[in-house]
């Protein structure tokens, strides 16, 4: 039997995360291609510009500037203690067409210098190989990942990195919420609908050939850094039925599947039983090639990084959809909500850990958990936040419930330690982080790094490694 677990396990890796889109900014500095998330003036939930149009405002072409900033941005992580530090590599940085023959010297560079702070300032590296960074070159030339072609030019981007950085990153996730393909397949996979396209057809399709990308980058991983970890990353935000009726209960169930499908693909190794049904009702033929099942089977994820942020509710007949944050129905009445109508249930988060370890038996890791909030200085310049540290303090309890129940997690990288960019929306005014950024949604301000009241709380929590909450 397993002994019961107390408390945070002695190495749990507490931190925050990042996506180099949403904080570097330095969009088109040295040499770095244009990517998909350069596209969006007003985030993943309003369309994007193919390209990029001139004398438009795109929020991550500046962010917060992290790429100029990021000494000054770490030493206050270290200054809470962070044992981990998850960020994504911007994949155009390193191939600014994404199927260049040749990687840019000077944005490997960047990483290296940037990997040497954290590891510095004791912060373990997690780095995202691909945050809804497709290279644009890839979207236009090749229609992004319906294309197989795609997988050699991840994997090509994978070696390089991979052997770049093998002494200095030990954590690697693959896909940014990889079943976003099925919520925002733009952001997600560079897929953009064409005219009388099957949309379901061009969702599988390409996640087919993300689903072997991802296996072959396991293989490639253990290959060249054989004490690493690499995981599989979802948005499993949690959904209820809105009633006890059996129509809400059931079709709540097939709403979860076509989340948790992904995580059955790339952590058993298998599409499930159910799948066959649901490529038959949507019309889906994927194509596969001879050994494609048989590498994903071999090469499956050493651990699940998952985003967490609220629960919603389903009732039977509501379109299958939702946003950053995960899918969205009906609000719950018994929950608080948000002013961008998430709902905070920190109980769903403890409900999450037990859902998904019950499925996969894997070690877990939240690798997005927050607060998006108008925080507001007073006149004194100060941000009494203490609704952040309540979300904070709340969620942390329930994942530690979570562990006393048996589940194996790994981390906490809470989402935005630093206020950045919004995928969402584009917007500043949502912001997340322990610290404050001057900056608003129309890029005006100082970028001024500034404290808020939650920075104490949370490295207080890193200090006694949970034990005072
Ligand atoms: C997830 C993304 C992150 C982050 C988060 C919060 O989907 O992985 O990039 O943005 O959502 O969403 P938002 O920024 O829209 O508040």
């Amino acid at each position: 039997m397993k002994p019961l677990q107390t408390g945070f396990p002695a190495d749990f890796l507490w931190g925050g995360a990042i996506a180099a889109n949403q904080a570097e900014g330095a969009y088109e500095a040295d040499g770095k291609g244009l990517s998909i998330a350069d596209c969006f003036p007003h985030g993943i939930k309003h369309g994007a510009d193919i390209p990029p149009k001139e004398g438009t405002f795109y929020p991550s072409h500046q962010a917060i500037d992290f790429y100029h900033h990021y000494k000054e941005d770490l030493a206050l992580m270290q200054e809470m203690g962070f044992k981990v530090f998850r960020t994504s590599i911007n994949w155009s940085r390193i191939f600014p067409n994404g199927d260049d023959a040749q990687p840019n010297e000077k944005g490997l560079q960047f990483y290296d210098d940037l990997f040497d702070e954290m590891l510095r300032r004791g912060m373990q590296p997690l780095v995202t190989l691909s945050h809804y960074e497709t290279p644009l070159h890839l979207v236009e030339a090749y229609g992004s990942w319906r294309s197989r072609k795609l997988i050699d030019f991840f994997l090509r981007y994978c070696e390089v990195v991979f052997r770049r950085y093998k002494d200095k990153v030990k954590y690697w996730l693959t896909f940014n919420e990889i079943n976003n393909m099925r919520r925002m397949p733009g952001a997600a996979g560079g897929i953009f609908f064409r005219e009388g396209e099957n949309h379901q057809q061009a969702v599988y399709q390409a996640s087919h050939h993300m689903f072997v990308a991802n296996s072959l980058a396991i293989k490639l991983c253990h290959e060249i850094i054989p004490d690493a970890k690499i995981g599989c990353m979802l948005s499993l935000s949690n959904t209820y039925p809105h009633t006890c009726r059996p129509e809400d209960v059931f079709e709540t169930m097939e709403l979860r599947r076509r989340s948790l499908l992904f995580g059955d693909v790339m952590i058993r190794g298998a599409y499930p039983a159910y799948m066959t049904r649901i490529w038959d009702e949507e019309k889906v033929h994927v194509e596969m090639e001879p050994g494609d099942e048989e590498i994903l089977k071999q090469y499956t994820s050493d651990f699940l990084g998952f985003s967490y942020y609220r629960t919603s509710t389903h009732e039977y007949g509501q379109p299958f959809c939702g946003d950053t944050g995960g899918d969205q129905g009906t609000p719950n009445p018994y929950l608080e909500t948000t002013p961008w109508g998430w709902q905070i249930d920190p109980l769903g988060l403890r409900y999450t850990l037990n859902e998904l370890y019950d499925r996969w038996q894997i070690p877990l890791f939240v690798v997005e958990n927050g607060l998006g909030q108008v925080d507001v200085p007073d006149e004194k310049g100060e941000i009494h936040d203490d609704y952040r540290t309540d979300y904070l303090r709340r969620h942390l309890q329930a994942l530690k419930d979570a562990i006393r129940d048996g589940v194996e997690v790994m981390g906490y990288t809470y989402w935005g330690p630093i206020d950045i960019v919004s995928a969402g929306t584009g917007e500043m005014k949502k912001r997340y982080g322990f610290v404050y950024v001057d900056r608003d949604n129309e890029g005006h301000g100082t970028m001024a790094r500034r404290k808020k009241d939650s920075f104490a709380y949370y490295a207080h929590v890193i200090a006694t490694n949970g034990a005072e909450l």
